[in-house]
């Protein structure tokens, strides 16, 4: 494609002095083929580079980024509830990991393992983290003495390593992840359910503050929980291009089942042993790619400006005769005043790029607000602000550049909100019977419906809907519930229902 469209400016006989003129426009569009859509946009957004290991990709700075901003953010949030990061190994004893015989049972396949060094077996094979329950607990066991030892409450930072099978998607589904895992040990039950609604808190406040992404609190049904735990919490978002819901991140509380199997005792205060109860929580760079699902648009990533490393990029638009040094100046010179009051904003100086090809770059890459400064806007002082967002030109006096910047970067995260809320709340769809619940999933839908919260239930759901784009299953029954009169029914069985669900596709 770059090929293609350098070869016809070149026919044009345009900007011969601006090197790489490529076409920088996308060849798929969101709403056309959602799915090539997104592999090109996180390529040429420079978000991603591929790899030559199916399922592995390079995270490249702009991705890292945003990862590094949630990151600051929740690291400080845990910090002050107290938690402390460590670090465990990356490899796990066949033993260890499969101390846990439920926990483990279903995941197996998943499970990566070394088996070589250089060109000779290993006496034993050493599996690599797929999770670290099972890594961690043994020490926790070693750790937790009495009473005063309670609460343990860890937190890593790191990779992990489940060997997928169905289609790799960037961010969303990757054999090799990065997430903070939060591993947490209490005296009580009501300690370990206040956290798991502490963190979910936060997992919340990453999807809607930070990424501007709406997402659902709920609780996960008895299929669709951790089976090693006795609940699951999660945040569900919904990609409305493809009607498939999202995990975004878990907060479980494994109730005591792992302070059984790996006897996580302690001495109370009436001098009595007792087992701890324990949470586990993460969540995972696929947040990044449910942002880029949810704001992404034909010309390329649409970044909230709470995560975008640049928030303001500076054009220079210099003119033939015009007075090119104090454009440059004037450029400089709002870069500074923006860093000075905190925003990020750079400029693009090149040389070899003309500012038409900076437009469509900084486009791509998703950056809020586009400052240009032309010949124009010199004479008169004032800079040109453009919103990646909604498109629209705001000529500002370059006295008020920085309470103006401040202003649009706040309206367009909120706008961003808004627009990804409404946008998901016209996929919502009630029902009431398996009639409305099929049509409804046939228009890629996120269904809320009545249900008796049957194991059975759900299993048959998920038979019925078996075809080409997969079954659908039940999201998460919402904190929020709307009210359930007397004698409504479950959508499914006909029993009666006993809450209100979210159902559908899911990644
Ligand atoms: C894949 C292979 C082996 C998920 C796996 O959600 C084990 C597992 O235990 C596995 N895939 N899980 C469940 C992970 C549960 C839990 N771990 C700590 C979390 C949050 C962080």
């Amino acid at each position: 494609m770059a090929g293609k469209d350098a070869k016809s400016n070149a026919a044009k006989g345009k900007k011969k002095e601006v090197k790489k003129e490529t076409g920088l426009g996308l060849s798929y569009k969101k709403d056309e083929n959602f799915g090539e859509w997104y592999s090109e946009v996180v390529v040429n957004g420079e978000m991603i580079e591929y790899y030559d290991i199916s399922g592995c990709y390079i995270l490249r700075p702009w991705a890292m980024s945003i990862w590094e901003i949630m990151q600051t953010f929740f690291d400080a949030e845990i910090k002050k509830m107290k938690i402390k990061n460590c670090y465990f190994p990356l490899f796990v004893s066949s033993g260890v990991l499969q101390k846990e015989k439920d926990h483990i049972e279903g995941f197996a396949p998943e499970v990566a393992w070394v088996t070589k060094s250089g060109e000779s077996e290993l006496e034993m094979p050493i599996a690599i983290r797929p999770t670290s329950e099972t890594v961690m607990y043994p020490y926790f066991s070693k750790w937790i003495r009495g009473h005063r030892d309670l609460p343990l409450r860890l937190n890593q930072w790191c990779n992990v390593v489940r060997w997928e099978f169905s289609n790799p998607t960037p961010f969303i589904r990757s054999r090799e992840f990065l997430w903070q895992e939060g591993h947490t040990a209490f005296a009580t039950k009501e300690e370990a359910d206040t956290e798991v609604l502490d963190i979910l808190e936060l997992y919340r406040r990453i999807y809607e503050e930070f990424l501007a992404v709406p997402v659902i609190k709920g609780k996960k049904s008895e299929h669709e929980k951790f089976a090693g735990g006795l609940y699951t919490t999660t945040v569900e978002a919904f990609v409305p291009n493809t009607g498939r819901g999202v995990q975004g991140a878990t907060s479980h509380c494994l109730g005591q089942n792992f302070a059984k199997m790996f006897e996580i005792n302690f001495e109370n205060e009436k001098g009595e042993k007792a087992m701890v109860w324990q949470n586990s929580w993460a969540y995972t760079t696929r947040t990044i790619g449910v942002m880029i699902m949810v704001h992404g648009d034909d010309k390329g990533l649409v970044l909230p400006p709470k995560v975008a490393s640049v928030q303001v990029i500076v054009i220079p638009v210099p003119y033939k005769d015009a007075d090119t040094k104090g454009i440059f100046d004037a450029c400089a010179a709002t870069v500074k005043s923006l860093n000075e009051s905190g925003i990020r904003a750079e400029a693009d100086f090149r040389d070899n790029y003309s500012p038409g090809w900076k437009y469509s770059h900084w486009e791509m890459k998703g950056v809020p607000l586009r400052i240009e400064i032309g010949p124009k806007d010199y004479a008169n002082n004032q800079v040109r602000a453009v919103r990646r967002d909604n498109a629209t030109k705001h000529d500002i006096p370059m006295a008020d550049v920085v309470e103006r910047v401040k202003d649009m970067l706040d309206n367009i995260q909120q706008s961003l909100f808004d627009a990804a809320k409404e946008k998901r709340d016209v996929c919502i769809e009630v029902v009431h019977t398996w009639e409305e619940f099929a049509e409804a999933l046939g228009q890629k839908k996120m269904i809320l419906a009545p249900w008796c919260d049957e194991e059975e239930v759900e299993r048959d759901v998920k038979t019925r809907t078996k075809g080409e784009m997969g079954a659908a299953k039940s999201l998460c029954s919402p904190f929020q519930q709307p009210e359930l009169p007397e004698g409504t029914l479950c959508f499914a069985s006909g029993k009666p229902a006993k809450k209100w669900t979210y159902w559908g596709r899911s990644y």
